[in-house]
Order: structure tokens, then C-alpha cells, then sequence
């Protein structure tokens, strides 16, 4: 079977995002609204095991906060939280802040000039995956890749499949021709659940997981070709 598409995570893939990213803007949202809620390194930790920032906080609220979980307001004040978390993500990622993982920007560059088609498959809102590549790759970032499945574009979040079908419907192309790339247990299900082949860089928070089915679990995408993603995908197959 030939490859002819790579599909990417964004969080903990492309760039390490949660501590220093995605954490400090949770918090900066909570802060903002007179909220006493303060996500150390290691309760984060414990959260990601909950994808998606709306799903996060109504799972921290419903564990550590019962009376504001119990709010019949809920889900608009989860919204407001979310909303300002993703400006204060947005503005942080925009000044370059986050730099993408070792190998990343080259593997995009070399994928789109061997005629790979490339995709992006993400728990996390559009205007954050902007906000994160633009600095690293330029205006025009998001153009090199086809088809985006982000944020709410789907209703199941990872673990289930459901955003990576949606980006292999809209690409056109079977999962048995295409390679997912994940950092997480999470990721690893969501893209083996749509019949991915799927390589795995793990990051910091999800170093030690659970990895297996996966064709390969690297330290990073460096030094990566072409042609170890298609023995890759032959292999699997
Ligand atoms: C990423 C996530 C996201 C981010 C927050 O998972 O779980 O929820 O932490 O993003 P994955 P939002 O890398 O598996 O896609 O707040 O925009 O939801
Ligand atoms: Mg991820």
C-alpha cells in the first residue's frame, strides 16, 4: 500500500503545549473570573486523562468544585471560562512562545514536497492550532494542510475515532493509505479506533503510557524520511 497522507495531532506532537500552554491559560481564565482554581504541573497531569478543555474543567469541577459543578448555569459558565482560555492560549502561542518539537517543521516541508497530502486531527480549538503554527510557519501555516478536524468539529473527542474518520472522509483517502501521528494513549486509541497506523512521539506528560499498537514510538520526529514512514506503513499492513 503507498502512502499518500499524513495526518497530525497538535498538542504534545507538533509542540509540547500543555504545561507551559495550554495549563498557564486554564489558570489565567480562572483568575480572571474571581474563581480560586489554580492547576499545578501535577493536578494537570492528572485532568489530561480528560481531552478537551470544556470536558477539563467540568471534570475538575465536578471532582474538586461540586457547588459550582452544580450551577444550572453550567455549561455557559464552562463556555465563558473556555472562551477566555483560548485568548489568553491564542495570545501566548502567537508570540512564538512555543516552539514546535525537534524535526516537526522539516518532516511538514519534506511530506509536502515528496506530494504527501497532509491533515490535521486535534482535540483543541482552530484559532489555538493558528496561534501555535504561524509564528514557527509562516501566514500561511494552516493552507498546507487540506482538511483541519478541530476542536467541536466532532462531538466525541479523543479517545473515540470520530475526528480522525472525519478527516479521512473529507481527504478522500482509506486509513490503510494514510500515517497518524499522536503523543498520548488517548490520541494512539482515537487514531488506531479509525484503522490508523499510527507512530507515537510521546511528550512530557505522556512519556510511560501505554503505547501498543503502535508502529513505532519514537523520541521525536528528527531524522524521520520519507521512506521509514512508508516501511512503517508497509509493515503495518
Ligand atoms: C489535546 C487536548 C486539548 C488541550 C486543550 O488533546 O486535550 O484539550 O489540552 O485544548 P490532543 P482546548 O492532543 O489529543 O488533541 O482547551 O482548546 O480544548
Ligand atoms: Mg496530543
Amino acid at each position: 500500500m503507498s502512502l499518500r497522507g499524513l495526518i497530525f495531532d497538535v498538542d504534545g506532537t507538533l509542540a509540547d503545549t500543555e504545561r507551559d500552554g495550554h495549563r498557564p491559560a486554564f489558570n489565567a481564565a480562572f483568575r480572571e473570573a474571581g474563581l480560586d482554581w489554580h492547576w499545578d504541573e501535577a493536578l494537570y497531569g492528572e485532568l489530561l486523562a480528560v481531552t478537551g478543555g470544556k470536558e477539563r474543567i467540568v471534570h475538575f469541577a465536578a471532582r474538586y468544585r461540586p457547588d459550582f459543578a452544580r450551577l444550572p448555569d453550567l455549561a455557559e459558565c464552562v463556555a465563558a471560562l473556555h472562551e477566555a482560555k483560548t485568548r489568553h492560549y491564542a495570545q501566548l502561542a502567537a508570540t512564538g512562545a512555543i516552539a514546535l518539537r525537534p524535526g516537526v517543521a522539516r518532516l511538514l516541508a519534506q511530506a509536502r514536497a515528496g506530494g504527501l497530502r497532509l491533515a490535521i486531527a486535534t482535540t483543541t480549538r482552530l484559532e489555538n492550532v493558528a496561534a501555535l503554527l504561524t509564528p514557527a510557519l509562516g501566514p500561511r501555516a494552516l493552507d498546507g494542510f487540506e482538511v483541519i478536524g478541530a476542536g467541536d468539529t466532532v462531538a466525541a473527542k479523543k479517545p473515540a475515532p470520530d475526528i480522525y474518520l472525519w478527516v479521512l472522509e473529507r481527504l478522500g483517502l482509506p486509513a490503510s493509505e494514510c500515517l497518524a501521528f499522536e503523543d498520548s494513549a488517548h490520541g494512539l486509541r482515537a487514531a488506531l479506533g479509525a484503522g490508523l497506523a499510527t507512530v507515537v512521539t510521546p511528550c512530557d506528560y505522556t512519556r510511560g503510557q501505554d503505547f501498543r499498537g503502535a508502529v513505532t514510538v519514537l523520541d521525536s520526529l528528527e531524522g524521520i524520511t520519507l521512506s521509514s514512514l512508508q516501511e512503517w506503513l508497509a509493515g503495518k499492513a
